[in-house]
């Protein structure tokens, strides 16, 4: 990528001169002598929710055969604020084993994916989603993307106001080109009215980065809303809605070695009402279009616009072009960002059973039919679906009466079964075999780690402590690993970076403890901290805190110290 000064990237020519997001891909769809499609589709693409991939376990095999690599597609559905009904969830099953490898992925963007796509079936599946009612538009790309939710509806009647919210941001900044709907949907019109080709609010080369948007109701922070480009926090007194908080400037992703990139934390902006959300979101979508940085791909972020620039130079900007200022923030405490599991029940009486599930992957294997349990589910359930930011899953608002059917339905599918509570919060990313950007495992490596973690937490009696790990093939930051109490980042083959310090409440970035390790120094570094977490902690001290107030790492005031220390 260039970093020369004023130069645009070659993504930003690519998106102008693609007619709203055309490009060739009808054209290419019907190519049928490669796999794979042109380098500028495959940038086009990801606004309509796909991603080229190919095998990386067989790559080496397939160059030794002459072959060109095992190209797929891994799609990705939007599902605003996570919900989906169990009719929506019988048809994701399905097309998991008719168009995919058979699996589903809950993303910790409360996002389904499917992996392993050939190009023959993509016009197929995305057109079986739409069918749904569901979409891919915008899954990716440098666009908004699938606006998050707190999952746990316990508080009925303000989390449905609150997720109308964000459906309605959703639908505010989804992107207006028919390209859309003519490519996949052969022009018909499924979900909304055709849209004229322009772009009111992104123009035609669309933003210079992917954008993300959480809305969170507090005291929870599943969605860890500081990790976004823009958050609206729900201030609620007497559980009633007065409005949000709005926050801007957080972002995971991060170079190894590039000390110019790094994760920062959101800066909260001010408050505004539920009637002042979309144009609040709007705006600030058209500052980080008009300012953000297109010559720089690794600095096109909106967090390093608000970094560049100051959050009061956002603040006024913001007020130029709504009118007036925001009002001051209220105060607002988030207690974890991890979510409530086993059953629990709603203030309408209504009952949510609150599902762990490894990293996201819905399949069937040898130790547990989860994917033929989840099915069985949704034909029984009357309720709705929500997937979390936590990659896990809440069969929600199950009627009392209907509780007892769905317990058994558990029970029989061996879902109830104990779960430690650091495996409970652990979270991967994809990485192996189809990320693209992998240097690591994540997802495939990361139960394994956890087990050896437990054995290390019974040593020191403290097995029903939960701490929270994150695992990440890559410094991207796809499971959000530089807010967890132990973050590993991968940096080659069986090899990772080793972050602590986060809080289990999202409010703090962790810091670099060791670079470049191997599972022998990781368990190592492990017995030790536990072991010394297991005599020294305070009551109730969380494992981040510990390791900053003894002195392990430093608490980081500013994303740019994530990675300074380094121990020999
Ligand atoms: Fe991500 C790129 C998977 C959430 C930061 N991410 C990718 C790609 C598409 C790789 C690629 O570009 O070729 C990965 C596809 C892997 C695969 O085979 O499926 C990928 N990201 C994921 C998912 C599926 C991880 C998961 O295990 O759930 C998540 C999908 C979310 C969704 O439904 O939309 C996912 N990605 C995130 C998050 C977490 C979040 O948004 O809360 C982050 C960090 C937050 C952020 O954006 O700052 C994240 N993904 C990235 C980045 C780094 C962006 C940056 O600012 O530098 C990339 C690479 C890029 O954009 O160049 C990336
Ligand atoms: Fe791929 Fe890196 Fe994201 Fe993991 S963190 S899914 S390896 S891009």
């Amino acid at each position: 990528m260039t970093e020369n000064k004023n130069q645009l990237e070659a993504v930003e020519h690519i998106k102008s001169d693609s007619n709203y997001l055309r490009g060739t891909i009808a054209k290419e769809l019907l190519n049928d002598i490669t796999g794979s499609i042109t380098e500028n589709d495959t940038q086009l693409t990801k606004f309509h929710g796909i991603y080229q991939q190919d095998d990386r376990d067989l790559r080496k095999e397939r160059t030794q055969q002459k072959l060109e690599p095992l190209y797929s597609f891994m799609i990705r559905a939007r599902v605003p604020g996570g919900i989906c009904t169990p009719q929506q969830w019988i048809a994701i099953d399905d097309m998991a084993d008719t168009y995919a490898n058979g699996s589903i992925r809950i993303t910790t963007r409360q996002a389904f994916q499917f992996h392993g796509v050939i190009k023959t079936k993509l016009k197929s599946t995305v057109a079986a989603i739409n069918q749904h009612l569901m979409d891919t538009i915008a899954a990716c790309g440098d666009v908004n993307r699938n606006v998050m939710c707190t999952a746990n509806p316990e508080l009925s009647t303000v989390h449905q106001e609150v997720y109308e919210v964000a459906q309605a941001i959703s639908d505010h900044l989804t992107p207006q080109t028919s390209a859309y709907h003519e490519i996949w949907l052969d022009g018909e019109k499924v979900i909304t009215e055709p849209a004229q080709d322009h772009e009111p609010i992104y123009g035609k080369t669309y933003l210079p980065r992917k954008f993300k948007t959480a809305v969170v109701i507090p005291p929870d922070n599943d969605v860890d809303v500081l990790a976004h480009d823009l958050g609206f926090v729900a201030v609620i007194r007497n559980q009633k809605l007065l409005g949000f908080n709005v926050t801007v400037g957080g972002g995971m992703g991060s170079t190894h070695g590039d000390p110019k990139t790094f994760p920062l934390l959101a800066h909260t902006l001010g408050f505004c009402t539920e009637e002042q959300v979309l144009s609040v979101a709007e705006n600030i979508v058209k500052i980080q279009r008009d300012f953000g940085d297109r010559t720089n791909r690794k600095h096109a972020r909106f967090k390093y616009t608000v970094d560049d620039h100051g959050i009061d130079w956002i603040r006024d900007q913001l007020a130029e072009r709504m009118g007036s200022h925001l009002k001051s923030a209220y105060e607002v405490e988030f207690i974890h960002n991890g979510d409530r599991f086993g059953w629990r029940e709603n203030q309408d009486g209504s009952w949510n059973y609150t599902l762990f599930i490894a990293n996201g992957r819905v399949i069937d294997n040898d130790h547990l039919a989860l994917k033929t349990a989840l099915r069985e589910i949704a034909a029984a359930h009357i309720g709705d679906f929500r997937l979390t930011a936590n990659q896990n899953l809440i069969i929600a608002k199950v009627p009392s009466k209907q509780k007892p059917v769905i317990n058994q339905l558990l029970e029989k599918h061996q879902l109830t079964s104990a779960i430690s509570a650091t495996r409970k919060l652990s979270m991967a990313c994809v990485a192996f075999p189809t990320c693209t950007l992998a240097m690591a495992e994540a997802e495939r490596y990361l139960p394994d780690l956890i087990s050896e973690i437990e054995v290390i937490q019974q040593k020191h009696g403290i097995h029903d402590r939960g701490i929270m790990v994150r695992m990440t093939g890559c410094p991207n930051g796809c499971a959000r690993p530089f807010i967890a109490e132990i973050g590993f980042v991968g940096k080659a083959l069986g090899r990772y970076n080793m972050y602590l310090g986060g809080a289990i409440n999202g409010n703090r970035l962790n810091q670099l403890y060791e670079e470049n390790i191997n599972e022998a120094r990781i368990l190592e570094n492990l017995d030790q901290l536990l072991g010394h977490y297991s005599k020294e902690a305070e009551k109730n001290e969380s494992f981040g805190d510990f390791v900053i107030r003894l002195g392990y790492v430093k608490k980081v005031k500013h994303g740019s110290e994530v990675n300074l220390k380094i121990i020999s």
